[in-house]
């Protein structure tokens, strides 16, 4: 896919934490861009306004409107690759650490901002009363806000049915309930001891792997009440760094604000670790079940059981991270293996 020069077209809305991710992203890239608002409503209201586009193949926030090489606009989706091939196309202010070793763990950390916290965000929002009360409230009125009450009340009651009936697909259900959120609040007094003395999470300068973190912790730092609640009180240099992380377009980046892969600091060895100890274990369990066509995923996560639908995107997503380690030059994955020897990623990728 061919990326012209001219603004990056997307489609998004403020409670996506992909959408938020990626805007942050091009913000501090300085990659100019035009932001169409999210949801049907607008593009069947005001089609002068917003032109007929195509439709991605499955449609999700943000969607890009990229042109291909014959110059016709195709729909994309998925933020991960998208970080990748805009690296190619833009130059300068590089979100993916230039030494191959450290890229490869920007690149764990990224999968599991996306696809773990993701989990904490989705629970949080659909299975407290005065999260779904916010987010059924608001949701249907960013997609159309000049709606009647009744039309947003039937929305509400709509979208709010379709995210909880989604919640077995991540997995947050009365026996999970404890894992996940003992897991964030694990993840969030981590992360703020590494903010005590980083900027990000790779040194001075942001990696994808912070934009990925920040578009979670959108949701959860400063739309849902009850996450939030939690993050204002046990971890205010999370809350603070993620109300910083909108807007890095006057943030200067130098190279060697990168870390050094032989000397990584105990603060982020500690959130490698919490990745080794339940990511890629649940990530190695949905794969079986996937790949056997198991109904149900069934299995023990941090000593608890863990039990919910199979995710076949995040069968790929294991498949991706191996890919990633396996393309790794030699010296490269020798430093590497020995620097994560504490982690328990090893083990469970190599
Ligand atoms: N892997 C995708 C995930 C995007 C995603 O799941 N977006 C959510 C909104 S935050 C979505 O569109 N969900 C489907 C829906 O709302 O219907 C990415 O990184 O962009």
């Amino acid at each position: 896919m061919a990326v012209t020069q001219d603004p990056l077209v997307l489609m998004g809305v403020p409670g996506s934490p992909y959408t938020r991710k990626m805007l942050s992203l091009l913000r501090y890239r300085r990659i100019p861009y035009r932001l169409l608002p999210g949801g049907r409503q607008w593009a069947t209201r005001d089609k002068r306004r917003f032109p007929a586009r195509p439709q991605p193949k499955v449609p999700l926030l943000p969607t890009f409107y990229l042109k291909d090489e014959n110059g016709v606009e195709q729909a994309v989706c998925d933020s991960t690759p998208l970080i990748r091939l805009f690296e190619e196309q833009f130059q300068g202010r590089s979100v993916i650490p230039s030494n191959p070793g450290l890229a490869f763990i920007n690149y764990l950390v990224e999968d599991y901002a996306d696809e773990w916290l993701t989990k904490a965000m989705f629970h949080y929002r659909w299975s407290y009363a005065p999260d779904i009360q916010k987010a059924s409230q608001m949701l249907p009125r960013w997609n159309n806000n000049t709606a009647s009450e009744s039309e947003i009340a039937d929305k509400s009651k709509a979208i709010s049915a379709l995210q909880i009936s989604r919640l077995s697909y991540v997995g947050s259900n009365e026996l999970t309930r404890a894992t996940i959120e003992r897991s964030f609040t694990r993840f969030l007094e981590l992360f703020d001891k590494h903010l005590n003395l980083n900027c990000f999470l790779f040194g001075s300068r942001p990696s994808s792997s912070d934009f990925a973190i920040y578009g979670q912790l959108t949701a959860m730092a400063l739309f849902d009440p009850t996450p939030s609640q939690i993050i204002i009180e046990t971890a205010p240099r999370v809350y603070a760094w993620t109300e910083s992380m909108e807007d890095l377009s006057g943030y200067e980046a130098f190279e060697d604000d990168w870390l050094e892969l032989e000397s990584l600091p105990e603060t982020l060895v500690a959130v490698l670790k919490e990745i080794g100890r339940l990511y890629l274990p649940y990530l190695e369990a949905n794969d079986i079940a996937v790949r056997a066509g198991d109904p149900m995923l069934n299995t023990e996560l941090d000593g608890q059981p863990w039990v919910q639908s199979p995710f076949p995107y995040q069968s790929k997503c294991l498949r991706w991270i191996k890919e990633q380690f396996g393309g790794l030059p030699e010296p490269d994955m020798t430093l590497l293996r020995a620097q994560l020897q504490q982690t328990g990623i090893m083990e469970l990728i190599a």
